[in-house]
Formats: structure tokens, sequence, C-alpha cells
């Protein structure tokens, strides 16, 4: 089995992204443009396949091309991005995944990003956050039934996305931080909750390529990171301080997708 993860370049403009529950802080571009360099290439050590798309300088977020889309093994499904300053992020994005998935799209007035969509198995769990809308759930639902998929929609409180606040480490295991979302809406799930005083620390990005299983994760979260050893979890630990600071974590800086080996 191969694992690709398509990624994009830094754009020049990521100084003015998008912010919601982050204050704006001055981001250094060439040392976010290395910490990027270098988490593709722990995707690469992990056993990706790694595509790397050209930046786009003129949007700000464009590197985050997890909120343009969705990946299953059978479809892609392009979201429509809750922020109106993301919607055309995800031209290039759809043309990337062309090759590999048959697209579906999220229509107006639905908007969804990918960032609020944890999939663990065929259980599917999207958060009611800002960004992330009704008619989008609706019509996500509508498009990913047939293929056997059950979506969830979770609620959630004082973060970006769903992902902020809980994302899977191992098969039916979570990192989550509880006081943005409910455990409970979990149940099944064996959970490790971060730190008390690392809030930010529930995003983790999961790899699993074939023989190879491993997790990317900040390593500005030592405390949440050390539980995540203790429960035998392969670690990579990257800088992103910079992507942070645009209020990006791992899993928002790739689009991952199986491909059966022929
Ligand atoms: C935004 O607010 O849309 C970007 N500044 C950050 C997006 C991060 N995406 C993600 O966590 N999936």
């Amino acid at each position: 089995m191969t694992l690709i993860a398509v990624v994009r370049e830094v754009s020049a403009a990521l100084q003015h992204c998008e912010l919601s529950f982050v204050a704006r802080e001055p981001i250094n571009l060439e040392l976010g443009r290395r910490q990027h360099a270098a988490y593709a290439q722990a995707l690469a050590d992990l056993g990706c396949d790694v595509v790397t798309l050209p930046a786009l300088d003129a949007m700000a977020d464009s590197v985050f091309v997890e909120d343009v889309a969705v990946v299953f093994d059978e479809v892609a499904v392009m979201t429509r991005p809750g922020a109106p300053s993301r919607r055309e992020e995800g031209a290039s994005v759809a043309a990337a995944l062309a090759a590999y998935r048959p697209l579906l799209r999220i229509e107006a007035p639905g908007t969804l990003d990918g960032g609020d969509v944890l999939r663990c198995g065929r259980s599917v769990f999207v958060g009611r956050s800002a960004r992330s809308n009704a008619a989008g759930f609706d019509q996500f639902r509508t498009l990913l039934e047939p293929f056997g998929y059950q979506v969830q929609v979770v609620d959630m409180r004082d973060c970006l996305h769903l992902k902020s606040a809980v994302t899977a480490v191992a098969e039916d295991l979570l990192l989550i931080n509880p006081t943005w979302v409910d455990v409970a809406a979990f149940a099944g799930f064996q959970c490790i909750e971060v730190a008390a005083d690392e809030p930010h620390a529930a995003n983790a990005l999961r790899i699993a390529a074939g023989e190879t299983e491993g997790v990317i994760y900040p390593d500005c979260f030592p405390q949440t990171l050390a539980r995540m050893r203790e429960a035998g979890i392969a670690v990579t630990a990257i800088d992103l301080s910079e992507l942070q600071k645009a209020e990006g974590a791992v899993t928002c800086c790739s689009l991952l997708m199986r491909l059966a080996q022929t």
C-alpha cells in the first residue's frame, strides 16, 4: 500500500492569514518554509510519497490544504471553506486530486472545513465549528452514506476546528482535549487526554503506510508528547512554530490518501 501526501509550499502572504482563537504575531516566513520542508521530510521518512504543489502567494492560508478537501478511499470531497477568503484555494488541489479519486463537492450554502472532519474507519465525525454549517453536514452525509460511512456531528467549543480538539493517534486511540470537545461523543474509543496546560496539544498526524506507523507531532507540547510515548506511540517531533502562529497544526498541512498497490 502506498500513501500519498499532498502538501503545498508556504504562501508569501502567510502573515495575512485568517486568525480566530490566537493573537496575531509576526511570522518568520523563511523559518516557516524551513519548518514546512522538515514536515514534508518527516512525511517521506514515514513512508509517504510526497506530492508538493507550488505556493499560491495570493492566498495566505493555502499551505493548509487539509481544509479544502477530504479524501476517502473511494472518493474525495472538495469542501466549501467557511472563511470566504479561502474559497479559491481548492481549484488547484482538485486538479491534483483528480488524478487519484473521483471528486464530489460541497455546494453553497453549505460550508465545511476539512479540519472539522475526523475519520475513524467508517465513522466520520464532523465538528460544529464556526467554519462548518448545517447545510455542509447534510450534504457531506448525503455524499458519503452510499459508501457506507456514518457521519456524526459533534459539538465543540473554544477552538478553530474539531481536529484542534481531537485526532486519532492509533487504531481506536484518540488524543483529546476534553475541555474543547466531549469525550462522551467518542464512546468506544480509548483516549489520551492532553496535559491541562497544553490545550493546543490534541492535533497529531497519524501516518499508517503499510508496515510503517507513526505520528508527526509538534515538539512544543512535551507533557502530552510524553503521554503518547508512554502509550507506545512512535512520535516524530518537529518544530512548527511559524505555522502555529497562523493557527495551523500538523494535520492541516497535508492531504493523505491510500493507493492500492497494482
Ligand atoms: C485559518 O484560519 O483558516 C488558517 N489560518 C488556519 C487553518 C488551519 N487548518 C486546520 O487546522 N485544519
